[in-house]
């Protein structure tokens, strides 16, 4: 196991002092890794009350992972349960409680600690975390792994603070909410409104679904693997790894060109366009559901029981635009009031606030936000220009659409460990490597069908795009295998020859 030789804020040589923020898949991928390299003093700050990130805290009806267990999990570790093919919310969370056990992480883990500002000290070269409660900390590296999808997006619709009954955010969900017998309302269409609403609608009287734009929707297969199937794979380790490449090279291979507008753009359309028609027979609902944008714009929803349900007695599906929300329902522009007693937003995260809530000030008392004004952006993701010794998990521009996020996830912990490795002293993404990579991210960008294509969370109001990787998971994992050295100086801690 190699130790680190560097330089701490203790004025010693030793193992730097490392801040992990979140404590979701980023935040242990991290701590693992650091762990295997040898580095024990580490600090996993979490805002919740245990680890899990986006699958602690979305626990509505339905939720689970449209990505394959053996996809969506780390490298290095399996599920324990080797029948399920597409994990619910509940076996995700246990899979990272898991993770945590094993790997020793709870004693490094500080619940229920919001940071609140990270602020850099350009004389001792340290970092300083600052929590919710008022605490100070100070640590050589800071690395955040807050990911993309934790601060809910409520809707801006006239009279929402007015509406009387119970409302909630997908994310936030009110397990104590009555539903049984109830009109309820479900604000919004893409991946978690398609998961929720066949359970939502088994238990409420009336279901009325408001769709602004419709999402490409395909075929999910069956939820557990046949029984040879997780036979073979319990026995045989290997050939998890061996499905894991496959759906992955398969998923790379046909889902990214459709991204940037290539081949299997039109496939995966046709299958799509299939679904649809198999499972909505009514003409005029089938027109309502069919997206007037290129498959991929948005994320495509991997889905069975979206159409089945929309189509209950006790479900409506309405495509007036919404108007306002009054005290006890809600109203479209056509002048039309439908009763709720349960409003459920599914409207989706403020995905382009990267960090926020937390106030990041560098080098120089830069702000991080301030440099983001025009949408955030780092190198690979991971870097900033004039944030030294600070790394983004999941930052700007890296998360998928079309493959599992944890191998994004698993070629930043390794690229970051291969920084750390460059320590003592200090590391900073040079303006070149950062000019070099904006270049090439903007080229490709434009070439997807995000700029132009429609309106997603994917880019900021001003049309930027800042959150997807816009090219084939190959290339990120090729480009973060590259030694990160030429990309960063490296200034060594005073006193110190090169
Ligand atoms: O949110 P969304 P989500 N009035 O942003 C609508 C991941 N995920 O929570 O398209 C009316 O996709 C909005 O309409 P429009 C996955 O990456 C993964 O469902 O903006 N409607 C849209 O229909 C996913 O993409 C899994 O016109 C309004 C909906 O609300 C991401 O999380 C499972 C509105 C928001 O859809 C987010 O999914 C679940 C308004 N004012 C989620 N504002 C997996 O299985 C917004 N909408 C891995």
């Amino acid at each position: 196991m190699r130790t680190f030789a560097v330089y701490s804020s203790r004025m010693a040589y030793s193992t730097p002092s490392v801040a992990v923020i979140g404590a979701g898949f980023g935040g242990l991928g991290m701590a693992v890794a650091l762990k295997r390299a040898g580095i024990d003093s580490f600090v996993i700050f979490e805002k919740g009350d245990d680890v899990g990130g986006i699958w602690r805290e979305n626990t509505y009806p339905g939720c689970g992972c449209d990505v394959p267990s053996h996809l969506y999990s780390f490298s290095f570790e399996k599920y324990r349960n080797s029948t399920v093919r597409f994990p619910a919310q509940a076996d995700i969370l246990g899979y990272l409680r898991d993770v945590a056990e094993k790997y020793g992480l709870r004693r490094h883990l500080r619940t229920g600690t919001p940071i609140v500002a990270a602020l850099y000290d350009d004389d001792t070269a340290t970092w300083t975390l600052q929590t919710a409660a008022g605490e100070q900390h100070r640590f050589d590296v800071v690395i955040s792994a807050v990911g993309q999808l934790h601060n809910p997006k409520l809707p801006e619709i006239p009279g929402r603070a007015e509406y009387a009954g119970q409302s909630f955010h997908t994310a936030t969900w009110d397990a104590a909410a009555e539903l049984d017998g109830k009109e309820v309302t479900v604000i919004g269409t893409g991946s978690s409104a398609a998961q929720l609403l066949p359970t939502v609608a088994g238990r409420a009287r009336r279901v009325t679904v408001y769709q602004r734009t419709p999402n490409w929707v395909i075929p999910k297969p069956s939820r557990q693997f046949s029984t040879a199937t997780s036979r073979a794979l319990s026995h045989a380790p290997v050939l998890h790894d061996v499905l894991r490449a496959a759906t992955y090279l398969a998923a790379d291979t046909v889902l990214s060109p459709v991204i940037s507008r290539g081949w299997s753009a039109r496939p995966v359309t046709a299958l799509a366009r299939w679904h649809l028609r198999r499972q909505v027979r009514d003409r005029d609902l089938r027109a309502r559901l069919t997206p007037d944008y290129p498959a991929g714009c948005k994320r495509i929803v991997i889905d069975n029981g979206f159409y089945p349900a929309l189509q209950r007695d006790n479900v409506e599906l309405v495509t007036d635009p919404i108007a306002r929300i009054t005290r006890d329902g809600v109203e479209t522009v056509a002048g039309q009031h439908r009763r709720a007693d349960v409003i459920v937003y599914a409207t989706g995260f403020r995905t382009t606030e990267f960090l926020v809530p937390m106030d990041v000030v560098g080098s120089g008392g830069r702000k991080l936000q301030r440099e983001w004004a025009d949408g955030a952006e780092a190198y690979l993701g991971m870097a900033v220009p004039g944030f030294p010794n600070l790394f983004l998990v999941h930052g700007p521009n890296t998360i998928l659409g079309h493959n599992s996020n944890v191998f994004m996830i698993e070629c930043q912990v390794r690229y970051i460990m291969n920084c750390l490795r460059m320590l003592p002293g200090t590391l900073e993404v040079n303006d070149e490597a950062m000019r070099t990579y904006s270049e090439w991210l903007r080229r490709t960008v434009g070439r997807t069908v995000w700029p132009a294509g429609c309106l997603s969370w994917y880019k900021t109001e001003s049309g930027r795009v800042t959150n997807p990787w816009p090219a084939s998971t190959f290339q990120y994992w090729r480009r973060t295998r590259r030694d990160p050295a030429p990309a960063f100086t490296v200034r060594l801690p005073a006193g110190r020859a090169a």
